[in-house]
């Protein structure tokens, strides 16, 4: 499918998955509104692909967790942008590895909030549009963690379990209609996901990734155009992928 002159919501663009996926598109010509809670971000990043090609760029910095606050952002997308082709929800967050027994509320409710809530709002707000206009493709950033579960995973496992289920269930209620639902569930990528994960520790992130090649953000966006470029009638629903020195969830291979 022809991308150029697309226009694509693409949620938690200011770092990671979600920047290399808006760079990715604004490559292929899509006209792009981006979404993350940093604005200074957003603004490079717009200005960057904005100068780099001949596309728009509509940036909305908001905190995806805040039900208002998705309200305010839908409503007040710009005209030209308002016939949206692909959602990419991929905003999402790992905070902690405690034992649940151990677990820290505050951050449950923030991956619970963010990565199960704030992909239903901006889904619940933004399909209508796409099943009025008879189009539309929603990418959905799960993890290997919606597909298995790991000691210390416990709620962002059930997270990710969420987004794996919310998934299937779009994609089994759109059915009769020609839009797609693509889930792309990584194993491990070298973003700032496990600094963020381990609250600004980067020994601890780094150690996540070593001995071993992890994936990129570059990576994953690959796969989210990819599946977004098919004809219309191939649906890719899943996408399990990992670096090739990880076979689980648990099971990775380091050099050393
Ligand atoms: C992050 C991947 O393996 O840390 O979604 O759960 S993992």
């Amino acid at each position: 499918m022809e991308l150029k002159g697309k226009t694509v919501l693409v949620t938690g663009a200011t770092a990671g998955i979600g920047r290399e996926t808006a760079k990715m598109f604004a490559e292929k010509g899509c006209n792009l509104i981006l979404t993350g809670r940093r604005e200074n971000r957003l603004a490079e990043l717009k200005s960057e692909l904005e100068n780099a090609g001949r596309i728009k760029v509509s940036i909305h910095s908001f905190d995806i967790s805040d039900r208002a606050a998705c309200e305010k952002f839908v409503s007040g997308i710009p005209a030209e942008f308002r016939n949206i082709d692909i959602l990419v929800n991929n905003a999402g967050v790992g905070r902690g590895m405690d034992k649940l027994h151990e677990g820290n509320l505050d951050d449950w409710e923030e991956m619970i909030d963010t990565n199960v809530k704030g992909l239903l709002y901006i889904t619940r707000m933004i399909v209508p549009g796409m099943v009025k206009q008879n189009s539309g493709h929603i990418i959905n950033v799960g993890s290997i963690a919606g597909q298995e579960v790991y000691p210390g995973g416990n709620i962002y496992c059930a997270s990710k379990h969420a987004v794996h289920a919310i998934s299937q269930a779009l994609r089994m209620e759109l059915v009769d209609t020609p839009l797609r639902v693509t889930e792309i569930a990584p194993g491990m990528v070298e973003t700032e996901f496990s600094v963020v994960r381990f609250h600004g520790d980067r020994e601890r992130a780094d150690n996540v990734y070593k001995g071993l090649d992890p994936l990129t953000g570059a990576d994953i966006a690959d796969l989210i155009v990819f599946a977004a470029s098919r004809p219309p009638h191939v649906q890719i629903n899943e996408v399990i992928v990992m670096p090739t020195a990880q076979a689980t969830a648990t099971i990775a291979h380091r050099k050393n």
